[in-house]
């Protein structure tokens, strides 16, 4: 039995290795850690540890649901206040894991959302057209218009709600409730508890910003109470109706919602927003990505039965969440004592990491241009003869992610429809990238300009294509 390595030894008392993290990167410091520590090593951080695991052979054992299962990481332990026994933040043993797991699973499988392609239609055509009225002069902050169209779609799709993102200067306060809310839990996992007590401002700005989610959380609950349950079949009538006589409490369904409106829009943005930099730093492929989508959809706007013939779009942002995994990593823990590589021995309550960035460069796995922007990586067939597990942007098995289908459509959809209708340009054509960390990554400071092709676009419905050029 060996013992698993730790990145500083000795490791400073009390604090660990603390400060090895830096506060506003603390994915990419751990990152840099693993790369120089290798494909496992234990992380004492102020009297805890966190077991850091980074190689497709030690998380293809950690994905074996017989013998771990999802653990709740202090990240989203802290996130409890804001979302409770919601599905993200759920311990397995909870009771309303399960529960609202099968009473909200149909609505996010393939039936569930191709009903939403329209609403997602709607909300992708809103920030085109805006975008097309700045026109080719405009700076675009990539990662702001992205959060936009992706928070609008996810309240549309799911709860029949209009943030109107893109009628307004300054986002809905609830993202800003969202971000202060994130950034203050995953700083609460670097600061000693007896700290972060005294900080009675912080504290109190906390508890406000979860008071603005769950206030709008509430809100959306009495206006379909006022509007009536049951006609639209969305998530929230799901929720508050039930399903086969099994319902959620109200308690619940306040935490449900204010999962999803967080869980259901950051990474999506991210995602998107990581394409749009990948593909103006690979010119070759955002040239062969725009050939792909105008050889298939010509000069018609897309519909659902277009999406499977996008393919290399899918696997562009399958590449993208290969090397920029939005939501960067996920926890487990095993059943019962247990060697890892028959080597390293783990016990129930350890919280093992599984580092995405880091899995997802595993040379062994993806050669030694593991940092380069392949798409073609995920060709026909090469996916399935990858290594199992070395590829995990949407967690593992029963606590995958239940958003992933809609996710891929909306993402689909918008990046098709980007390439279809605009040149894209950075406004600096020097950016270096920088990542931006609230739980989730997305590039920070990345801007464009856009100019619309002036290929006139056919709305399905429109006898006449609709003229599109700059204005
Ligand atoms: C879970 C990633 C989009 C809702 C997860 C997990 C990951 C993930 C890695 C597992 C977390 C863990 O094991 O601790 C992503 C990525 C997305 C995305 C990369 C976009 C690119 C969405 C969307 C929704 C959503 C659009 C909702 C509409 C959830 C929920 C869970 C979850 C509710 C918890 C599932 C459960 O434990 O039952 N996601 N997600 N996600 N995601 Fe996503
Ligand atoms: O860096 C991390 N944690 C610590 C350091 C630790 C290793 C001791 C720190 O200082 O921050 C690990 C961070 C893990 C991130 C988990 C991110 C999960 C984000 C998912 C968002 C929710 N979502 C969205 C869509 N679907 C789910």
């Amino acid at each position: 039995m060996t013992d698993i390595p730790l990145p500083v030894s000795p490791t400073r008392p009390l604090v660990g290795s603390l400060f090895e993290l830096d506060g506003n990167a603390p994915v990419q410091s751990v990152t840099r850690l693993a790369r120089e520590h290798g494909e496992i090593f234990r992380l004492p951080v102020l009297g805890k540890d966190t077991i850091v695991a980074s190689s497709q052979a030690i998380v293809n054992e950690l994905c074996d649901e017989r013998r771990f299962g999802k653990f709740i990481h202090d990240a989203l332990a802290f996130v409890r206040p804001a979302t409770g026994d919601g599905l993200f933040t759920a311990h397995n043993y909870e009771p309303n894991w399960a529960l609202a797991h099968r009473v909200l699973m149909p609505a996010f499988g393939p039936f569930g959302i191709r009903g939403m392609f329209d609403k997602m239609l709607d909300i992708a055509r809103q920030m085109f057209d805006r975008w097309e009225r700045f026109g080719p002069e405009e700076q675009i902050d990539v990662a702001d218009s992205m959060t936009r169209l992706t928070l609008d779609t996810l309240a549309l799709c799911a709860f029949d709600y209009r943030f109107n993102s893109f009628y307004r200067d300054h986002m809905h306060p609830f993202v800003d409730a969202m971000v202060g809310s994130l950034v203050e839990a995953s700083a609460r996992q670097r600061r000693p508890a007896f700290v972060t007590r005294a900080m009675r401002r912080t504290r109190r700005k906390f508890r406000s910003d979860i008071a603005v989610m769950h206030d709008m959380a509430d809100e959306l609950v009495a206006d379909r109470r006022r509007k009536g349950i049951g006609a639209r079949g969305d998530l929230l009538d799901v929720m508050l109706a039930g399903r086969d006589g099994e319902r959620l409490s109200d308690e619940n369904i306040r935490y449900q919602l204010v999962t999803f409106l967080i869980a259901g829009h950051e990474t999506t943005s991210g995602l998107l927003s990581f394409a749009v930099h990948l593909l103006l730093d690979n010119p070759a492929e955002l040239v062969r990505a725009r050939a792909h989508v105008d050889a298939v959809l010509g000069d018609s706007e897309p519909t659902l039965d277009d999406l499977p013939r996008l393919d290399l779009i899918e696997r562009v942002l399958m590449e993208t969440l290969r090397l920029w995994p939005t939501a960067p990593g996920f926890s487990v823990t095993p059943h019962e004592p247990t060697t890892i590589q028959g080597t390293y021995r783990v016990e129930p309550g350890d919280d093992i990491l599984v580092l995405l960035p880091a899995l997802h460069r595993d040379p062994k796995v993806w050669g030694d241009d593991a940092e380069g922007f392949r798409p073609d990586r995920f060709a026909d067939g090469a996916a399935e003869r990858l290594p199992p597990n070395s590829w995990k942007p949407f967690g593992n098995g029963a606590r995958a992610c239940i958003g992933r289908g809609f996710a891929m459509q909306e993402a689909q959809l918008v990046l098709a429809m980007l390439l279809q209708r605009f040149d894209i340009e950075r406004t600096d054509p020097g950016y270096r990238l920088k990542v931006a960390e609230t739980l989730t990554m997305k590039p920070e400071g990345l801007t464009i300009r856009a100019r619309a092709r002036g290929t006139p676009i056919v709305r399905p419905g429109t006898a006449s294509p609709e003229p599109v050029g700059a204005d």
